[in-house]
């Protein structure tokens, strides 16, 4: 009589390649913030949600195309995509000493497609230094609409341009980015950029 492990290898095996959930390499969570009406007195962050935790190619096209697309945001919201255990905020030990390359945005079409770009080279890992990146933001702005690619370890330059080069590349953007210290926007609003590419 076969154990139940052994009943389970078999139906596994019986199940077609195709019908079978692509694993990503980690697990990520969508977070979303919406800052539009804010509660006075209410600390940064305090609006910010976790909404979903997944690990397969399936469940992400699924939220992507029913709930993650930034042309659905309302002004001042944001979405957020980070490694499941890395909350999206400065405070975060993984964010702590780390910062962010920024690019902007005039069209909302243009912000779900870079939106998806980068997202998909995130769960697909695609840069090199994978473990130095924390996660992604898309905010919905007046001014303009912009994502946010936060990384761990800001100090270490050459990490930080490997991955904003390559950034570039999945966006196919031709302008400057910028990379901003959070420790520099800890302390001062108007802080400079530290590397651009
Ligand atoms: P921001 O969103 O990084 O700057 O921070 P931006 O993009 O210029 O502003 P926005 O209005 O377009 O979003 C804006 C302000 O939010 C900061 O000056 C902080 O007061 C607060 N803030 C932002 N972040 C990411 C954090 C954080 O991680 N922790 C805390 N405590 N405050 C934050």
């Amino acid at each position: 009589m076969a154990t139940s492990e052994e009943a389970s290898a078999t139906a596994a095996a019986e199940v077609p390649p195709q019908s079978q959930p692509h694993k990503l390499e980690r697990k990520w969570t969508f977070w979303f913030d919406n800052i539009s009406k804010p509660k006075q007195g209410a600390a940064w962050g305090s609006s910010m949600r976790k909404v979903y935790t997944f690990d397969t190619v399936e469940e992400f096209w699924c939220l992507y195309e029913q709930i993650f697309k930034p042309s659905r945001l309302p002004m001042n919201a944001d979405f957020h995509l980070f490694k499941t255990g890395i909350e999206p905020k400065w405070e975060d030990p993984e964010c702590a000493n780390g910062g962010k390359w920024s690019v902007t945005s005039n069209r909302k079409a243009n912000l779900d497609t870079m939106w998806l770009e980068t997202m998909m080279a995130l769960i697909g890992e695609q840069f090199d230094e994978a473990d130095e990146i924390c996660g992604v933001v898309a905010s919905v702005r007046q001014r303009q609409d912009k994502l946010a690619l936060w990384t761990k370890t800001a100090a270490n330059e050459a990490a930080q341009m490997g991955i904003g080069k390559k950034w570039k590349e999945i966006l196919d953007v031709t302008d400057r980015i910028t990379y901003s210290f959070h420790d520099d926007s800890r302390r001062d609003r108007s802080v400079k950029s530290r590397y651009s590419v």
